[in-house]
């Protein structure tokens, strides 16, 4: 089988009737009270409920299934299209679609704790009080793993109701949904990149009582057909995913990791191989979620869980947690070389030092 987890751009499939044996590395992860057997999730929105993924892969083999955000009513969401291409990502404007709580707790939420896999339930309302109530929704809900509170859909009516974008809405929010909550289940709060200074509102969360963050959503945008002459999406603009955010994300991993280092980190922003999520744990985040790539290649997150494995292997790592927030070590002094004084030495070949030898 082909794992390369040197070449970025190769994408590699999980065969079937192939065994890969992953590395022996410590892939167990901790989000809050909560440790997860390894740091590979889907992300919101990309894989509804899993139940499509399934058929590719077996998806109780991931971190966790991050469902797609779920407000206290159905909804249908935006006007179609809904999806416009972009080189090298995606938009969307879906507008929260879903079937309300009562139905995704009866169907979706049922079958992931069935099917064995550990569940991260995403909430997203209007009000404060919509988040109180879906918190309290899930109380004594099976096969519930952890809360990812969606404060920042970009495909709402008017911005005043991305509460990300605002410190103290922010606190209000996840304070609503902490008191809530069942206890011991982690509370997590999704955050926009879209905003001045993305650590204060990670600080602000973490005061109310967040037991984590999620980094990022996607970035407000607009396509407009050069054809019709008019904004490609129903709902004119849309969140924008996939590789082209993916420098965006890990710089906002990596400044709330400096501002907050000790607060867990879910990271997400178009992550397509193992070496993407190795970027977003070297940047701080403790586990990563993989999303827009799904829709091309619906085995991506076990096949990116494959190459993290290798990759962490191949630098010499025994487990995840060894790696997470390493990029942040302090840069190694550079000390001129004396000249050689006879001038007749082979210079000594230069290279970066490993992991081992600067450790
Ligand atoms: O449903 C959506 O349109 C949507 C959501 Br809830 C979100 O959090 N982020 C996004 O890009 N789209």
């Amino acid at each position: 089988m082909s794992l390369r987890p040197d070449t970025k751009t190769e994408l590699t499939v999980r065969r079937s009737d192939e065994v890969f044996r992953r590395p022996d590395v410590d892939l167990t992860t901790k989000l809050g009270s909560v440790t997860f057997p390894n740091p590979v999730f889907t992300a919101s929105g990309c894989a509804a409920a899993g139940q499509e993924l399934d058929q590719f892969f077996d998806i109780s083999e991931l971190g966790g299934v991050v469902t797609k955000s779920i407000m206290l009513n159905a909804r249908s969401g935006r006007p179609t299209p809904r999806m416009a291409e972009t080189p090298s990502g995606m938009l969307n404007s879906i507008g929260l679609q879903g079937p309300g709580i009562d139905a995704f707790l009866e169907k979706d939420l049922a079958w992931l704790a069935q099917r064995g896999a550990r569940a991260v339930v995403s909430i997203a309302g209007g009000s404060v009080d919509d988040y109180a109530k879906l918190a309290t929704k899930l109380r004594g809900q099976k096969g519930l793993a952890m809360i990812e509170v969606n404060i920042s859909c970009p495909n709402v009516e008017d911005r005043g109701q991305v509460f990300a974008c605002d410190p103290m809405a922010s606190a209000s929010v996840i304070q609503a949904v902490k008191r809530s909550a069942p206890s011991g289940v982690p509370v997590f709060a999704k955050l926009s990149p879209d905003v001045t200074d993305i650590t204060a509102i990670a600080e602000a969360c973490v005061g109310a009582g967040a037991d984590g963050l999620s980094l990022i959503n996607t970035l407000l945008g607009m396509v407009i057909d050069t054809d019709t002459m008019r904004p490609a999406l129903g709902g004119v603009t849309g969140g924008l995913s996939g590789p082209a955010i993916r420098p965006v994300a890990v710089r906002c991993v990596w400044q709330v990791r400096q501002a907050l280092p000790d607060v867990p980190i879910l990271g997400m922003g178009g992550i397509r191989t193992g070496l993407d999520a190795l970027e977003f744990i070297l940047a701080g985040a403790n586990a990563v979620s993989v999303g827009t790539t799904v829709f091309g290649d619906p085995s991506a997150p076990i096949r990116v869980l494959d190459e993290l494995a290798v990759a962490l292997a191949e630098r010499g790592f025994g487990s995840v947690a060894e790696a997470v927030g390493l990029a942040h070590r302090p840069p190694l002094v550079h000390v001129p070389e004396e000249p050689d004084p006879v001038g007749d030495s082979e210079p000594e070949p230069r290279r970066p030092p490993t992991f081992e030898e600067e450790a």
